[in-house]
């Protein structure tokens, strides 16, 4: 029925391409690479693949700078490689998402050229261009002090012609100007169309909510005093014409196809916004990435600034999105990696040496019961945490961390204490940290690569004792814990996937406890988000029984459990519990 389209109980997997598998030994990952892995991923039970940009790029951003959206990066592979991998999806019964960057391009694309070749180029108004201010001095300024994601301002200024242009994010990423409806037929002829004909099945819709900008320009008010430029998301994402441009994305493009979308909805807290792009009735996107549970920790000012939280804030964040779709007809997602993020494992719980397999197990035991679309990225089926601590700035190489290390030397005089701060920030919070090669095997670079030079990015030094081959066989590994999950997720769907939530104690800072419904059915979760015992008191628990325990002896500790409803969690352990 309409109400459960194909994609609602599907399990996607992220590819990030660079990172993925090496299949020619050049030290990058490739499209032949992730041939090589389907069955893995098959094996594993996951029903779509998204894989992130492996389109023509020069690669400032990894990718999300396209040169071309009609040709593959040429490391990565051809066309003819994408039509394979399209091919490879459909014969096993899945499917495959691409990532549809359209906010903005690289300055290398020719639309970009032709744009900045003149001020009277047919394509000058393709991306969004404003004369400069000038100071009393007569200084020249930026058109707004608007801060861009990756550190400094979000103007550039064009000798050539004497003016600005926008980049929400790296000075060569401009942004399109969705205001001109010619960009727009563009933009669905050549990065949506294009790849649709060729049979892929949808999108993750990069910064979906920033086309329409506010268009009387303007400052943003000054909430940090350490830069020039000032947080501004309030004058770029929601804009007033983004229901719009969706709708009409829709309907020229994507319901010509059944494509799915998943848009990435940050600056978005408020559910009712939420809502307006997935509700059924008005159609726009299938589902989106909230952005609250990967906030946590994250300032609002200063991204990186890490602040320690609670549990109680994860709690209600999930409860919070669990609940979103009640008496709605939207949907949701589940999920807590990408490749912008921190390692889960780092980031919610411990990748201490004696908990980091508790914790992955964990983790993994709550995504796979909460409802909505769930989201694994790779090598998070395997538990792989955070770059180490040892790592120097010299081994990352994120954009963006580097953006913020330089803002912030520049701003403290190279602090030395500031810079420690950085530093352990970067370690949480950092991009880098999802962007570490899989790891293969424990041969040399963790069987990622047979390159003589090593891969693009260090492999992480647990590559040993962090790897798939290890994992794969042993019934008490991660992988073997995920997989056991999202079967059993696809198994008790109605409950799990599509059911009801129930969370109980939202103030306990130790353990999480929620419930899932769904008729009769009924599955209690009791997480211990600790490395010390804890005991919990499940709630109406009549007539549940233990049906997983996330340590291998746990069938025996419950056997051994005194009569009632309360049970001792280890360190980190998760139980679940059926009718
Ligand atoms: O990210 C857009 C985004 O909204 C940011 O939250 C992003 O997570 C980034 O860390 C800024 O702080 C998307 C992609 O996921 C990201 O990899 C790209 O760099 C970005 O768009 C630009 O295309």
């Amino acid at each position: 029925s309409s109400a459960r389209p194909w994609w609602k109980d599907a399990v996607v997997y992220q590819i990030y391409p660079a990172s993925f598998k090496d299949s020619n030994g050049d030290g990058l990952g490739d499209i032949p690479g992730v041939l090589s892995k389907m069955d893995y991923l098959k094996g594993l039970g996951i029903d779509i693949i998204w894989i992130s940009p492996m389109f023509e790029s020069p690669q400032v951003d990894m990718g999300y700078d396209i040169s071309n959206y009609e040709e593959v990066h040429a490391p990565y592979g051809t066309v003819k490689d994408m039509e394979d991998l399209i091919a490879a999806c459909h014969s096993r019964g899945m499917r495959l998402i691409l990532d549809l960057v359209i906010n903005h391009t690289s300055d290398q694309h020719a639309w970009f050229q032709e744009s900045k070749s003149s001020r009277d180029n047919p394509k000058r108004d393709w991306y969004i261009w404003k004369p400069p201010r000038y100071a009393e001095d007569g200084a020249r300024l930026p058109p707004t002090n608007w801060r861009s994601y990756f550190s400094g301002g979000t103007w550039e200024y064009d000798e050539h012609t004497q003016e600005y242009y926008l980049h929400l994010f790296a000075k060569e990423q401009p942004d399109l100007n969705w205001e001109n409806e010619e960009t727009r037929k563009a933009i669905y002829d050549s990065a949506m169309r294009f790849w649709l004909d060729k049979g892929v099945d949808g999108f993750r819709v990069d910064c979906v909510n920033m086309y329409s900008k506010v268009v009387d320009l303007q400052d943003a008010p000054v909430v940090d005093n350490t830069f020039y430029e000032q947080p501004a998301s309030e004058f770029y994402a929601n804009g007033p014409r983004m229901h719009e441009f969706l709708r009409e994305m829709n309907e020229q493009v994507l319901s010509r196809y059944d494509a799915v979308t998943v848009g990435e909805l940050p600056h978005t807290p408020d559910p009712r916004k939420v809502l307006q792009y997935v509700g059924l009735g008005d159609r726009q996107l299938s589902m989106v990435f909230q952005f609250d549970i990967v906030a946590i920790g994250q300032n609002v000012a200063q991204k990186y600034n890490f602040e320690p939280w609670t549990l109680p804030v994860l709690k209600e964040i999930v409860a919070k999105w669990q609940q979103f779709i009640e008496g709605t007809d939207g949907w949701t997602t589940a999920f807590c990696e990408n490749h912008d993020q921190g390692r889960s494992v780092s980031r919610y719980a411990s990748d201490a040496p004696e908990h980091r397999v508790a914790s992955a197990k964990m983790l993994a035991m709550m995504m796979c019961a909460l409802t909505g679309t769930l989201f694994v990225y790779q090598g998070q089926e395997i538990g792989m945490i955070n770059l180490p601590k040892s790592w120097p700035i010299e081994e990352l190489k994120d954009i963006e961390a580097l953006g913020y290390y330089k803002s912030m030397a520049a701003a403290t005089n190279n602090d030395k204490e500031t810079m420690a701060a950085v530093m352990r920030n970067l370690q949480i919070l950092g991009r880098d940290n999802a962007r570490l090669p899989m790891q293969w095997d424990s041969t040399a670079h963790a069987g990622f690569t047979d390159s003589k030079d090593g891969p693009w990015m260090r492999v992480h030094d647990l590559y040993p004792d962090i790897n798939v081959a290890k994992q794969l066989q042993d019934p008490g590994s991660t992988y073997s814990f995920w997989k056991a999950m999202i079967q059993l997720r696809k198994e008790h769907k109605d409950m799990l996937v599509f059911g009801a939530f129930e969370m109980f104690e939202p103030d306990g800072e130790k353990t999480f406890v929620f419930a899932k419904t769904h008729r009769d059915d009924k599955a209690v979760v009791a997480l211990n988000f600790t490395s010390e015992d804890q005991r919990v008191t499940l709630p109406s628990f009549d007539g549940l029984a233990l049906r997983v325990g996330t340590c291998p002896d746990a069938a025996d500790v419950e056997k051994a459990a005194a009569p009632g409803n309360v049970r001792t969690l280890r360190p980190w352990e998760g139980r679940l519990y059926m009718a």
